[in-house]
């Protein structure tokens, strides 16, 4: 849509230094529902939704996490397909590296540096692809630990793919982007470098928007790569005042985001009713709130 990307000031831009925002959805990990990584969903996404990116969520630990017991061949497959189908329809693709109950990327820092190696050499000249290497680190995970995690997996990728987009969680389920902007990556690393800062509506307010705003008033590129719009267990009830005094701020700093997520699961954050069996297309009555508001919240 807007050709290859590049990191401009806080947020993204393409080759002609034009800002570039991201909007998109999450899907939610890829080993529950693989249903919705289809071409005619991402279709819908574009199409009807108003989206252009899409992330592709690969938890690397809890259930059939790719680390612990998943079948990875299979969910590599899955991250290609939706690559693909992503890039058909000329959308971004983001794959997330979702880290969680591992806590820190170093868990399985061996995994990671193996499959963006294959990914990024896959995709060495698919511009539509950004390379998110972990989800939210969090429990004692520093940010010294996710930069030597970055400084150890960011130059494989750019070993194949030079000038790949990165997103780089941060401690604290990605809230603490003020420690990154405290201590950025520096060199070539820090090229072309995204920080993510992570909210649920209903749980981070103000407080939380302050930190970003210093953050970006500081230079650090920021990224919502994951935001839901009920509290940070993806339950309870939804917070749309909060989600759109969030949006509305993100808009005014070009910063990209997606929402969590693309699935029926019955949970308030799904952007899918729970009686819902659409895979694609989807109706007014396959909507949950969340998707009802988040699809109108686009259209604007
Ligand atoms: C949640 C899912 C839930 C699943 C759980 C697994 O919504 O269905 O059982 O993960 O641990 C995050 C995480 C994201 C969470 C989400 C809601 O990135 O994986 O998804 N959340 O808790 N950070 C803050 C909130």
């Amino acid at each position: 849509m807007y050709g290859a990307l590049h990191v401009e000031g806080t947020s993204l831009a393409s080759a002609d230094g034009t800002p570039v925002q991201l909007r998109g959805a999450s899907t939610h990990g890829l080993a529950w529902f693989p249903q919705y990584v289809n071409s005619a969903a991402f279709r819908t996404l574009r199409d009807d939704w108003h989206a252009n990116c899409v992330r592709l969520a690969l938890y690397t630990a809890e259930y059939d996490g790719y680390c612990e017991g998943g079948d990875q061949a299979k969910l590599k497959a899955l991250v290609r397909s939706g690559v693909d189908a992503a890039t058909d329809l000329g959308l971004y693709v983001i794959i997330d590296w979702h880290v969680l109950h591992d806590l820190t990327p170093l868990t399985y820092i061996d995994q990671a540096e193996a499959f963006f190696d294959e990914m990024s050499a896959a995709y060495a000249d698919n511009p539509n692809v950004l390379y998110e290497i972990c989800n939210e680190p969090n429990g004692d995970t520093s940010w010294a630990d996710v930069k030597s995690y970055a400084e150890q997996v960011i130059p494989i990728i750019h070993h194949n793919a030079p000038d790949a987009i990165v997103i780089v969680g941060t401690p604290e389920w990605s809230q603490r982007v003020d420690s990154a902007a405290a201590d950025p990556l520096t060199g070539e690393v820090g090229k072309n470098v995204l920080y993510s800062l992570h909210f649920y509506a209903a749980t981070h307010g103000e407080w939380l928007r302050e930190r970003m705003v210093q953050a970006l008033d500081a230079g650090l590129p920021i990224f919502i790569s994951e935001f839901g719009t009920p509290d940070a267990s993806g339950a309870g009830a939804n917070d749309f005042a909060s989600a759109n005094a969030w949006l509305d701020l993100a808009d005014e700093r070009n910063v990209s985001y997606c929402c969590w997520s693309l699935s029926n699961k019955d949970e308030a954050a799904s952007l899918l009713a729970p009686t819902s069996t659409a895979t694609s297309g989807w109706t007014d009555a396959d909507l949950s709130e969340t998707g009802a508001w988040y699809r109108e919240r686009l259209a604007r």
